[in-house]
């Protein structure tokens, strides 16, 4: 043994205790440096048999390396304590927990679950299809004519020259029906899309809930019975409604109904334009001449269809006032859905 040992050994007692994170790590340490027969005390055993000259300064070197492996293991032990106490004190169990933040659904989406599930209640399913479609699902089935300014560039948006974004959710009902015979009676809700400037009341994408029902002997009347049920669960028992002569290329008779406005309750108000009623949809009896394009006998069966946008009847239920704030996905609106 040499003084050189001696310093290798107290650099390495340095460097060891540096890496001891835990206890279990600093047991290690004790019982390679400081019990009986660790390094410290082999060590001691080791200046026996030095050359009695070089024993004083050796022993003084031993004493210095005891004395650091005892320090250092001290000094780590009381640091690990009170790691374990500071973590210790940070955990109280009387906090009440974190809530994690729930999210909620949009305002859109909340009416058009709502009036869905008011018609599902009624015996109709539900039927999803593309919002990409084709010339003949959206126009040419439902009796638009090869003219009809909706089918201009200017109206509806074309990805292709075949390709086009539904404009209505029409496309839907001709699908079901050239995929199974009648009776139908089915909702499709979903987006549309039309090439409108966007302003505070229109949107170049919004949602419709549409309704069909085909089969023998469906009448005008039990179209006017469902739409008023619909109306009276989705707005208040005590709403008023009116039917209004209309047109539409895929209905005949065509009609609109009008609703006394909710707000003012048919007095008259800002959101009414002091006429006391909204007008909330579209509805009529199915054209021969869709039935003929989807393969239906219009000898043999009728039926009623029905459609309504849901972004600005949101708008008026929530209060609401420019469209665009459906879309912006700003969380202090979407907030107050909770
Ligand atoms: C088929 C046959 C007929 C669906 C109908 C309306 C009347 C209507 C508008 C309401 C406001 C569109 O969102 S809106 O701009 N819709 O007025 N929709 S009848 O008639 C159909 C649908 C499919 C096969």
């Amino acid at each position: 043994m040499n003084i050189n040992s001696v310093l290798e050994t107290i650099q390495n007692i340095k460097s060891d205790i540096q890496t001891v994170s835990s206890h279990e790590e600093l047991e290690q340490f004790r019982l390679k440096y400081l019990v009986r027969k660790g390094i410290v005390q082999q060590m001691f055993e080791r200046l026996k048999t030095a050359a009695p000259e070089d024993r004083p300064v050796l022993g003084k070197a031993l004493n210095e390396l005891s004395r650091t492996a005892q320090q250092l293991f001290d000094e780590k032990k009381r640091e690990l304590e009170q790691s374990r106490h500071a973590s210790k004190d940070t955990l109280d169990l009387t906090i009440p927990g974190r809530r994690r933040p729930v999210g909620t659904k949009h305002p859109v989406t909340q009416a058009l679950d709502d009036m869905t599930n008011i018609f599902k209640s009624m015996g109709f399913a539900v039927a999803l299809g593309p919002e990409i479609e084709d010339d003949f699902h959206n126009f040419e089935a439902l009796n638009f004519p090869p003219d009809h300014p909706a089918r201009d560039m200017q109206d509806t948006f074309f990805l292709d020259k075949t390709a086009l974004l539904r404009t209505h959710t029409s496309p839907v009902q001709i699908r079901v029906m050239m995929n199974q015979p009648p009776p139908i009676r089915h909702v499709m809700p979903g987006r549309v899309y039309r090439n409108e400037a966007i302003s505070a009341r229109s949107y170049c994408m919004f949602h419709q809930l549409e309704g069909l029902a085909v089969d023998e002997h469906i009448t005008f009347a039990e179209l006017k019975g469902t739409l008023a049920t619909f109306a009276k669960r989705f707005f208040g028992s005590s709403v008023k409604y009116v039917f209004r002569p209309s047109f539409f290329p895929f209905t005949e008779p065509s009609a609109e109904m009008d609703i006394s406005c909710f707000l003012c309750k048919g007095k008259g108000c800002r959101v009414c334009k002091q006429t006391g009623w909204l007008e909330i949809l579209g509805c009529g009896m199915v054209d021969p001449n869709v039935f003929k394009a989807v393969g239906y006998d219009p000898e043999k069966v009728t039926g009623y269809a029905f459609g309504m946008g849901i972004d600005r009847t949101a708008l008026l239920l929530y209060g609401i006032d420019d469209i665009r704030m459906l879309y912006e996905n700003d969380v202090r609106l979407l907030n107050q859905f909770t």
